[in-house]
């Protein structure tokens, strides 16, 4: 006898993902919804869908990728659907578009409710057009609907509506807060996912090492690293834009971006810094890796890359539950600072640097973030923790306690940019530090960043990113790759 398990799978080496990770992510939220005392009995949670797109006033369709709440809930890949949770019982009720005969001739097969109840392991599947009569068979007490702030982007969650709402007692204030905390401790599920993401995405990241050479474009690379993830790993979206910066680019934090395309040309005695991450079935992943374009590093560039490397391993020997997120923050720029001062570019006692925020002028993001469905992941700020309003500290996107079962970034890196140089260099409070002839020989430099996702552990942490490190383990390996054939000969070959 066969036993039909539903899970997400793309063939090949792809992952397979049960739907029972989304089972358990309803239950856990019931589980908190039940321990709410504002949560009546018969409450239904209601949440609507990501909706179909196209480019502005035309036909043309954009890829669609589900809302990050909703595939959460119930990981389902098609747009314009609604789904429910019974609170008391736990049981789920998706409803999907009912399609019209159009689509069987432009789009393909029309499925019926009952393959959608299987595919997705949920206990009812109705269309949408039935919403009304259906939840008002329930005869809920309310309808608890999704409506909160996102804390990075200051965007609102679009809320649950139908025609026939108001006839329902519909509450948005308590779902939010309960959703965003279920997200940020990840399910063992969750983890294993999120461990896939990160070694397809680290492979990727050493395709790119491999291949790259002095006269390609920027935009090759991060071409090649997209193919990498999607022809390997089923990934058909990236996490975020992908960051594929050489020389002076390597400074500019969020440099990919439509005004700056990743369209320089690689230099010889470039040191580039790539943070790409792939996604898979909406699961996210968030990797840089930092190494010298001819796959040697100058002096300088590896004391700075050394430095960086330096702050990012004592983090990690650092965290664990009940570890304050700030103060692995504040870890890394005390090391930054000691490290700038024995490399001369600083001068003076470090705890005074520290007094006058010198080391956000070098890092002037977040240590790392909360990652998971989003890259920029949900609940950093709940109610009762507070940004803390200082150089670089008020960039983190999260100031929490760490939890076991969390997963985060960490990424420290040192830039020279030209821009908060100078306004040190006019502040006698932080000039005082500088060492300016030194410095001088860095302007230009750019920037290093080693970024690793990790998982909060009992005892520790987890590594999830797995791609060379050290000066010496990105040289033997850029050496080696100079050496053999390529995995993407054809595209190598070319120049
Ligand atoms: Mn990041």
């Amino acid at each position: 006898m066969t036993f039909f398990r539903p899970s997400f799978w793309l063939g090949n080496e792809t992952l397979k993902v049960p739907a029972a990770l989304f089972a358990l992510n309803r239950k856990r939220l019931c589980d908190r919804l039940r321990g709410n005392k504002d949560v009546q009995k018969n409450a239904i949670v209601l949440m609507q869908g990501g909706e179909e797109a196209q480019r502005y006033c035309t036909d043309t369709g954009i890829v669609f990728r589900q809302e990050s709440y909703f595939h959460w809930t119930f990981g389902v890949t098609e747009p314009d659907c609604y789904g429910a949770i019974d609170v008391d019982t736990g049981k789920s009720i998706v409803f999907v578009p009912k399609l019209p005969e159009s689509y069987a001739v432009w789009m393909g097969k029309i499925h019926h409710p009952e393959y959608f109840r299987e595919k997705y392991a949920v206990d009812e599947v109705h269309y949408k057009d039935e919403i009304t009569s259906v939840l008002a068979s329930k005869k809920p007490s309310v309808l608890l609907t999704l409506r909160g702030v996102n804390t990075d982007s200051g965007n609102i969650s679009r809320e649950a509506s139908f025609e026939g709402i108001s006839q329902f007692n519909v509450n948005n204030k308590i779902l939010h807060p309960e959703i965003a905390e279920c997200r940020v401790i990840k399910t063992d599920m969750e983890l294993e996912v999120l461990r896939y993401t990160n070694k397809i995405s680290s492979e990727a990241h050493k395709e790119v090492m491999k291949a790259i050479k002095v006269g390609m474009k920027e935009y090759e690379m991060e071409s090649l690293f997209q193919h990498y993830c999607y022809t390997r790993g089923g990934m058909r979206h990236t996490s975020y834009t992908c960051i594929c910066g050489s020389g002076n680019n390597s400074s500019v934090l969020h440099y990919g971006h439509a005004g700056a395309p990743n369209d320089k040309t690689v230099e010889d005695g470039d040191l580039c810094l790539f943070d790409m991450g792939g996604e898979y079935y909406c699961y996210a992943s968030d990797i840089t890796c930092t190494f010298p374009a001819n796959g040697k590093f100058t002096p300088d560039q590896r004391a700075i890359y050394e430095a960086v490397l330096k702050s990012s391993r004592a983090v990690m020997k650092a965290i664990k539950p009940g570890v304050a997120w700030p103060d692995m923050h504040r870890l890394a720029d005390r090391v930054h600072l000691e490290e700038l001062t024995k490399i001369g570019i600083l001068k003076g006692n470090v705890d005074d640097m520290v007094k006058v925020h010198l080391g956000a002028i070098f890092m002037p993001h977040g240590l790392g973030h909360l990652l998971g469905i989003d890259v920029h992941d949900v609940g950093g700020y709940p109610e009762g923790v507070d940004r803390i309003n200082l150089p670089g500290l008020k960039s983190l996107r999260t100031a929490r306690v760490l939890k076991e079962g969390m997963v985060l970034t960490v990424e420290p890196g040192i830039y020279f940019i030209d821009r908060l140089l100078d306004q040190a260099l006019n502040d006698p409070s932080q000039s005082c530090f500088i060492n300016n002839e030194v410095l001088q020989r860095f302007r230009r430099f750019g920037g290093v960043r080693i970024e690793d996702d990790i998982a909060v552990a009992a005892n520790g942490m987890e590594l999830l990113t797995c791609v060379p490190r050290t000066v010496e383990e990105i040289e033997a390996f850029m050496a080696e790759a100079q050496g053999s054939t390529k995995s993407f000969d054809s595209l190598a070959s070319q120049k």
